[in-house]
């Protein structure tokens, strides 16, 4: 007979589950709520711990474009589909700084820059951190979002001036595997984990219409939320559906369950920024307006996101001004 007493007493550590400050169920119990009501309660979280009728400006630039390893379904910039979309080198550091001068010329506070990597190789950091540093010296706050990130890497970005370092855990834990296959969830939080570690302020978010259902929201949210430190900024993007790419003709999200995201994120992570992200180009201002009800306070500024196109620039001027908000 097994030795019930003794199995008992052994300590399954790595069964271990930390009380969650968000249990999926009280998440879930969100998205039930009558719209309005949900609306309601994430307008009030939101004027709790901001200013009402302000949006941060990101702008983002792509300094390396296309050919990238991994798999990503939704993404252009993925070597495994043919989008059509022209490969290009790291950009010199002059196009970069001149890029970041526009955008803050344009009224952009953060200057965000992608690479379309795995993960920077080492050999590429020295011209990372004189570019981040320059960017910085503009007085801009500094993002990149390069891939994964080891923690001597995170490291050395963090003595540059990186401010902020974005990497979306994207979807939930369940649905990720059919999304991407090069990289794993595990792989994702030990990056930000790195980020955190190395004292970077956490840029972290998902993309909503890829064909998961309410639970896969539902469960994205749960893992950014219950992250040990929720991110300062979460970037939600509506699927910028690009042909050639798996998720071409994925059916499109119901708007009004895109703004309950939003409404629910605000809820979970009240003092993060809120970020409505890709997606706008093809938002309504009444649709935006909304998202802005429901506690989104920050936007991607500028007429490109990296590969695809945002709104441009005297659209939202215009929008800011119909619907009364501050731009910061
Ligand atoms: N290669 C780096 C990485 O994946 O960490 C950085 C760049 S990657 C393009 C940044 C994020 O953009 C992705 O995590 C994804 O959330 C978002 N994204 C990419 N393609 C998109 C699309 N077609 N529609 C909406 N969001 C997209
Ligand atoms: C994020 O969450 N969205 C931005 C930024 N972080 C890097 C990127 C959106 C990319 C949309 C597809 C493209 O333009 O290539
Ligand atoms: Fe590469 Fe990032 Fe696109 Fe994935 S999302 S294919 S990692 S550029």
């Amino acid at each position: 007979m097994p030795n019930t007493a003794t199995a008992a007493k052994t300590p399954a550590v790595h069964q271990y589950d930390p009380p969650k400050r968000w249990p999926r169920p009280a998440i879930q119990a969100l998205f039930d709520l009558p719209f309005l009501d949900l609306l309601w309660q994430a307008a009030k979280t939101h004027r709790a711990h901001f200013p009402p009728n302000r949006v941060q400006r990101s702008s983002l630039l792509s300094i390396k474009t296309g050919a990238c390893p991994e798999d990503c379904a939704y993404c252009p910039q993925s070597g495994h589909h043919q989008t059509g979309l022209a490969k290009e080198k790291l950009l010199p550091i002059e196009e970069i700084v001149a890029a970041a001068k526009a955008a803050k010329a344009r009224g952009a506070s953060r200057f965000c820059m992608g690479a379309a990597w795995r993960s920077p190789r080492d050999a590429d950091l020295p011209q990372i951190e004189a570019t981040v540093q320059a960017v910085k010296n503009l007085g801009l706050e500094t993002c990149a979002t390069l891939g994964m990130l080891s923690a001597k890497q995170a490291k050395r970005l963090a003595q540059a001036g990186l401010d902020y370092y974005n990497h979306n855990l994207d979807t939930s834990p369940e649905f990720y595997p059919e999304i991407i296959g090069t990289r794993t969830y595990q792989d994702r939080l030990d990056t930000l984990e790195n980020v955190r570690q190395a004292g970077m302020h956490v840029c972290s978010g998902g993309i909503l219409g890829m064909g998961e259902t309410q639970a896969d929201r539902v469960g994205l949210l749960a893992a950014l939320a219950n992250l040990p430190t929720p991110p300062e900024s979460v970037p939600i993007n509506n699927l910028v559906p690009v042909p050639g790419t798996p998720l071409a003709d994925a059916e499109p999200l119901d708007n009004l369950e895109f703004i309950r995201t939003i409404a629910v994120a605000r809820i979970l992570m009240p003092r993060s920024y809120v970020r409505l992200s890709a997606g706008r180009e093809k938002m309504s201002d009444e649709m935006q307006a909304l998202c802005f009800m429901a506690g989104a306070n920050s936007i991607f500024y500028g007429e490109a996101l990296l590969t695809t196109e945002n709104p441009a620039t005297d659209r939202d001027q215009q929008l800011f001004a119909r619907l009364g908000l501050i731009p910061e």
